[in-house]
């Protein structure tokens, strides 16, 4: 079947795990929703070349390029798509927007404030000529977090005055697992806080529409040296006999404020034994409480204080509706969504967005703002002290 639609030709910069859920994303998007322009899978690029044309058979890749600044260059790429470690989101990014490129960024959107900000400029620019820029906190398209929203924006569970969140990882708790870019402070720019701590600051914000305002953090690195490992292969890559220093945390733990005085309290760990990837946020307003866990990621629980004491409780809402956000381009009722969906959902609002002329979000901005409480945590750890998130 050929499209009659335009096309958007994507250029994919990065194939490991981050590439191979967009990959996933932009394979699907159009195949299940219903959108005003076309996704092509033009171009991947990797430093390796043999590898990066293995990944571009297996992935669904057109072609492929060993330079990114080449694939930026190319005047057959609309989107650029940037799945890279954290160190090179800001050159990229800049680069391609310059380019006249829309551009897709993994989260965190970088390594520091300066880096964010650079790109947050250069994205408000770049958005004067009608070019688009997001960031990629895929758990925002996870139904049940997308309805969780809806509802505090409907004001179901009132004023929000306590928001708990963690996120719970186990793959580095043994202290033989080896050492990784992820374990890279260069690379990753931070540890679990900005891998996965970033992704509950995000939620939170997102879920309750306020922003936090200051924070109160300490960070934790519990295995200070770790074997070297031999390959980039998934997450931990594998062994070899040399040690090499962790220079990231293990785990982060704050407590803050969100606008409007709600009270947050955050954790962000790899040492969570048994825990694979529990994102686990409760929000309590004065009407009533919403609960989710991505381990459980169908489900949302909501508690309506307004229901008579003797009957009212949680209720375990399974959100596999067609009237649950996203769900209706699926399965039917009860069949469920998995981690891959919520790329394609991401994939989805992006090529609305850029269809429509409006800014997709979560923009840079947004991801600035995630970006200036994750180093406000830092400093707060550095100098025990509460810290204020600048605006
Ligand atoms: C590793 O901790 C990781 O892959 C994160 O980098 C992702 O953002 C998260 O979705 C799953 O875990």
């Amino acid at each position: 079947m050929t499209s009659t639609r335009p096309t958007l030709a994507v250029g994919m910069v990065g194939y490991a795990f981050m590439g191979a859920a967009h990959s996933q994303a932009w394979r699907t998007a159009p195949r299940f929703f219903d959108l005003p322009l076309a996704p092509a899978m033009q171009v991947v690029c990797g430093r390796d070349a043999e590898r990066t044309a293995a990944a571009a058979a297996r992935l669904g890749w057109a072609g492929t390029e060993t330079d990114w600044r080449r694939l930026v260059e190319r005047d057959d790429v609309d989107l650029v798509d940037i799945c890279t470690p954290g160190d090179t989101h800001a050159e990229i990014a800049i680069a391609a927007l310059a380019a006249g490129k829309h551009v897709l960024c993994e989260k965190p959107l970088a390594n520091t404030v300066e880096e964010a900000e650079a790109m947050t400029a250069a994205a408000e620019e770049a958005a004067q000529h009608g070019v688009r820029a997001m960031v990629g906190f895929t758990y925002r398209r996870v139904p049940a977090i997308a309805l969780a929203r809806q509802l505090v924006a409907e004001g179901r569970i009132g004023e929000v005055r306590h928001v708990r969140a963690q996120y719970l990882q186990d793959w580095i708790a043994d202290p033989e697992a080896p050492l990784s870019w992820r374990l890279d402070k260069t690379k990753a720019g931070s540890g679990a806080l900005g891998d996965i701590g970033a992704h509950i600051i995000d939620l939170t914000q997102h879920i309750t529409g306020r922003l936090i305002s200051d924070v109160s953090g300490r960070l934790e690195t519990f295995v200070k040296e770790r074997p070297v490992a031999t390959e980039h292969a998934g997450l931990s890559g594998s062994a070899g006999t040399e040690r090499g220093p962790v220079t990231v945390d293990d785990a982060a733990v704050f407590i803050g404020h969100f606008d409007g005085g709600a009270l947050g309290v955050f954790e962000a760990t790899r040492f969570a034994t048994g825990r694979k990837n529990a994102i686990r946020i409760e929000v309590n307003g004065s009407a009533g409480s919403l609960a989710f866990d991505f381990e459980d990621m169908n489900v949302l629980h909501f508690y309506d204080a307004s229901e008579p004491a003797e009957t009212a409780g949680f209720r375990r809402i399974i959100v596999t509706e067609p009237g649950h956000p996203y769900v209706g381009a699926w399965w039917p009722p009860g069949h469920g969504l998995g981690y891959e969906h919520g790329f394609t959902h991401q994939a989805v609002d992006l090529v609305t967005a850029i269809a429509e002329g409006s800014q997709p979000a979560p923009s840079f901005a947004d991801g600035l703002q995630v970006q200036r409480v994750l180093a406000a945590v830092e400093t707060s750890s550095e100098t025990h002290a509460w810290q204020e998130i600048p605006r």
